[in-house]
């Protein structure tokens, strides 16, 4: 490819930190899309002379032009429509999420999915290798993207090459369902530094490598026959604390909150759930829980009410379709059995907003809740506790997203069990003022302590400091 920049760190993501947005007149511009993650890597990003390779969100044949956004330079990488249907909808959404999520939901395994899963993974490690200087980092990301560490180590062994997986990595039992389970580990062992969120994902990926590969293992390091040793490790991923804490102390959103209570009719206690709408995050539970406590009037409509902000969510993928009309009726229904006029007991929106409005949302709630039955993370837990500058306001948090390893001061639930969810409520409902300072003081501490800066700095140090080869002397894999 001609015309793109060589550089000293290179970020490969399913996704570009911009939409492409289409004007009336076919004219092709670009909206930032600002995540956690281009907050984290946009200053070393800049100070490395960094690129970005990522698909630009919409299904099409063209080849874009590399170009720079905000001193950025970003490199898309086309997809056609069968791609999206099969590489992104399919095998990235279809399989490997549901099967990475402790299989919530019946994951589908397809060979022309695959198939396409190979090529478009194929297209952006080419577009790596093109792209990074002699010697550079390339840091890989998530699971749609599993297969680039080993291609791109194929055509460019200069480099050095991380892989960070955004959510869970399953036990063995689980991950051996898949088809092509050699060919994924094998695509993984092409980096030098693997990250999970939790130390349990890390040793699942070792001991799988272990069993089905035959490669020699000690505690998080794998030993390559060829003498490269490749780490995995695990780096809790987190969220720009200082920029929720900033934006949540300031007047606009002070007011904006206190209009959200106002428009909710001042109610004594207000419960948030903000999720992406997916059948991982345990909304239809959740909602089903907080709907027999007012059936069974311990609570009452007029001194609490539930927000649920659902973002709409891989609309295409029939699951997420049947997810929507699954919760949509359990709202209607407990708003028909116990809602009053003016005083609905579930405020639902489904709909993505700005930043400032999701600070709105976590200043103005007393009880956020986040009850998913598995999550790699879970930054929305985090992003509320950043934005409780006050000490106050109560977290109740499955033990089954990895930010419950942090967060130990919520109140933890199992959310299969729909009656400890219930009692969970009510503790924090009913919480004195004193316990709720306690705990959101001290899970404060360690969100300010951890942020994504320093997530990002320790992965890129780990990964330019781990050895080249190992002294080892490791008999070559056999096949599973
Ligand atoms: P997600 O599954 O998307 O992320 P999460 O970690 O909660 O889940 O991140 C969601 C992000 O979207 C948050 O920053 C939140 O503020 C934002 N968001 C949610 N609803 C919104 C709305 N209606 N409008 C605007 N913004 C909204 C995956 C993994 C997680 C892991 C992250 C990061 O599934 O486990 O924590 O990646 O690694």
């Amino acid at each position: 490819m001609t015309g793109a920049p060589q550089a000293d760190l290179v970020i490969v993501a399913n996704r570009l930190p911009v939409d492409r947005v289409t004007q009336p007149d076919g004219a092709v511009s670009w909206r930032p899309s600002p995540g956690g993650l281009v907050t984290a890597l946009e200053p070393v990003l800049r100070a490395n002379d960094g690129a970005w390779i990522g698909w630009p969100g919409s299904a099409d044949d063209d080849e874009f032009e590399p170009f720079e956004e905000n001193g950025l330079s970003l490199i898309p990488v086309a997809m056609s429509a069968q791609e999206v249907e099969e590489f992104y909808e399919g095998f990235s959404n279809g399989t490997l999420w549901p099967l990475y999520h402790d299989v919530i939901a019946k994951p589908e395994f397809h060979r022309e999915w695959w198939d396409s899963y190979v090529s478009v993974n194929q297209r952006f490690a080419d577009r790596a290798a093109e792209v990074a200087a002699e010697g550079a980092t390339v840091w890989v990301q998530d699971y749609q993207l599993q297969l680039v560490p080993q291609m791109l180590r194929a055509r460019r062994p200069d480099l050095r090459i991380g892989f960070y997986l955004h959510i869970p990595f399953p036990p063995a039992e689980l991950f051996s369902q898949l088809p092509w389970r050699r060919q994924i580990l094998e695509g993984l062992l092409g980096a030098d530094l693997i990250g999970f969120q939790l130390p349990g994902a890390a040793a699942n990926f070792v001991r799988l490598v272990r069993s089905r590969v035959g490669h020699k293992t000690h505690r998080d390091t794998i030993y390559l026959p060829d003498g490269r040793p490749v780490k995995a490790t695990a780096f809790p991923i987190s969220i720009d604390t200082a920029g929720f804490e900033e934006l949540a102390r300031s007047e606009a959103v002070a007011e904006r909150a206190a209009e959200i209570r106002e428009a909710l009719g001042n109610p004594r206690r207000i419960f948030l759930g903000v999720d992406r709408l997916d059948y991982t995050k345990g909304i239809y539970s959740r909602l089903r829980a907080f709907g027999e406590l007012v059936r069974d009037g311990h609570l009452d409509v007029e001194d609490a009410v539930f927000v649920q902000v659902a973002t709409p969510s891989r609309e295409r993928v029939e699951q997420y379709r049947i997810l929507r009309d699954e919760i949509e009726m359990l709202v209607g229904r407990i708003n028909g059995d116990y809602g009053k006029i003016g005083n609905p007991a579930i405020h639902y929106l489904h709909n993505s907003y700005p930043r400032e409005e999701m600070a709105a949302f976590y200043r103005a709630a007393d009880i956020m809740v986040v009850t998913p039955f598995r999550d790699g993370m879970n930054l929305v837990a985090k992003e509320y506790v950043a934005c409780r500058f006050e000490d106050d306001g109560a977290l109740v948090l499955s033990e089954f997203a990895g930010a419950a390893q942090e967060l130990r001061q919520a109140w933890l639930v199992n959310p299969y069990d729909i009656d400890g969810m219930k009692s969970a409520l009510m503790d924090a409902f009913a919480a004195e003022k004193r316990e709720t300072s306690r705990r959101m003081r001290a899970m404060r501490r360690t969100v300010v302590q951890n942020d994504v800066a320093k997530w990002a700095a320790d992965f890129l140090r780990e990964l330019e400091e781990l050895p080249e080869h190992h002294d080892k002397t490791v008999r070559r894999s056999r096949s599973s």
